[in-house]
C-alpha cells in the first residue's frame, strides 16, 4: 500500500525550535505520522506544556532543552537523546529568527544573532545528529529554508543570507552523504501566518502585496508545511536528496 511509505513508525524525530509556531506544527504533523518526536528549545516549561497535547493523544513525545547556537550543548544534548530515547532517524532544523533593518544600519550583533540561530546551529546539530547516522547507514535531515533562498528582500539581509546558506549546505550534504543513504533535503516556506510575521500581517499594505503577489492569494498556515515534512521525513522521499521544497502559495514561481 504506497500510503506506507509516508509512515514514520518506530522513528525518532528531533525537531529544534519546536515549542511554537513551525517547528510546533511539523513535530505534531510527524507525530501524528507514527514518530516518536523529540521537542527542541530553550525553554523546558514552553516544551512541556508544548507536550502535554501530543502525550495526551497518547503519542510517544519528548522534550530536550538546549541552545541550538552552542556547540557544547548540541553535542551533549544529541548524545543524551540517543542514549535514553534512541536512535535520531530524521533530524528537522527548524530554530530561527528574522530581524529587519536597512542593510546600511543594521546592527552588527543583529547580523551575528541572526547567522548563529539560522545557519551555526544547522551546521553544529547537523553534524552531531549526521555523524551518527553515518554508520546506522539511514537518516533523514530536513532543514528549513525559505523563499528567502532563492529570492531578497529590502531589510532582511542577514535572514536572506542564512536561509541562501541553508539551501547550499543542503546541497552539499546530499552530495557527501548521499552514499551513506542519508537524505538531505529543505523546505522554503513562503509567507506564514507566524509569529515572527506578526508585524508584516498587521501591516494592511504587506499583507495585500503578499496576497497579490502570491498566486494562492494568501498567507499560508503552518498545518500547511505539515505535508512536505512528512515526505521528506518518510521512505517516499528515499530518492530525494539536495531538494529545496518550496511550500509557498506559487510565490517563487511566478514574477
Ligand atoms: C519577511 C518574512 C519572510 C517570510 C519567510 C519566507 O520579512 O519577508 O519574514 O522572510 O517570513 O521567512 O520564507
Amino acid at each position: 500500500m504506497s500510503l506506507s511509505l509516508f509512515s514514520l513508525a518506530g522513528k525518532v524525530a528531533l525537531v529544534t525550535g519546536s515549542g511554537q509556531g513551525i517547528g510546533l506544527a511539523l513535530a505534531e504533523g510527524l507525530s501524528e505520522a507514527g514518530a516518536h518526536v523529540v521537542l527542541n528549545g530553550r525553554d523546558r516549561a514552553k516544551l512541556e506544556r508544548a507536550a502535554e497535547a501530543i502525550a495526551g493523544a497518547g503519542r510517544p513525545v519528548s522534550v530536550a532543552p538546549f541552545d541550538v547556537t552552542d556547540q557544547a550543548a548540541v553535542e551533549a544534548a544529541v548524545a543524551r537523546i540517543e542514549e535514553e530515547i534512541g536512535p535520531i532517524d530524521i533530524l528537522i532544523n527548524n530554530a530561527g529568527m528574522q530581524k529587519r533593518a536597512p542593510f546600511t544600519e543594521f546592527p552588527v550583533e543583529g547580523w551575528h544573532e541572526v547567522m548563529a540561530t539560522n545557519l551555526h546551529s544547522v551546521f553544529y546539530v547537523t553534524q552531531a545528529v549526521t555523524k551518527r547516522m553515518l554508520p546506522r547507514r539511514r537518516g533523514k535531515v530536513i532543514s528549513i529554508g525559505s523563499v528567502m533562498s532563492e529570492l531578497g528582500r529590502a531589510t532582511i539581509i542577514p535572514y536572506t543570507a542564512s536561509k541562501g546558506a541553508v539551501k547550499m549546505m543542503t546541497r552539499g550534504l546530499a552530495a557527501e552523504l548521499g552514499k551513506h543513504n542519508i537524505q538531505a533535503n529543505a523546505i522554503g516556506p513562503g509567507y506564514f501566518t507566524t509569529e515572527i510575521n506578526k508585524a508584516l500581517i498587521a501591516d494592511e499594505a504587506f499583507s495585500n502585496w503578499v496576497k497579490t503577489r502570491t498566486p494562492a492569494g494568501r498567507w499560508g498556515e503552518t498545518r500547511e508545511l505539515v505535508g512536505a515534512a512528512i515526505f521528506l521525513s518518510s521512505a517516499a522521499s528515499d530518492y530525494v536528496n539536495g531538494h529545496l521544497l518550496m511550500v509557498d502559495g506559487g510565490l517563487t514561481a511566478v514574477v
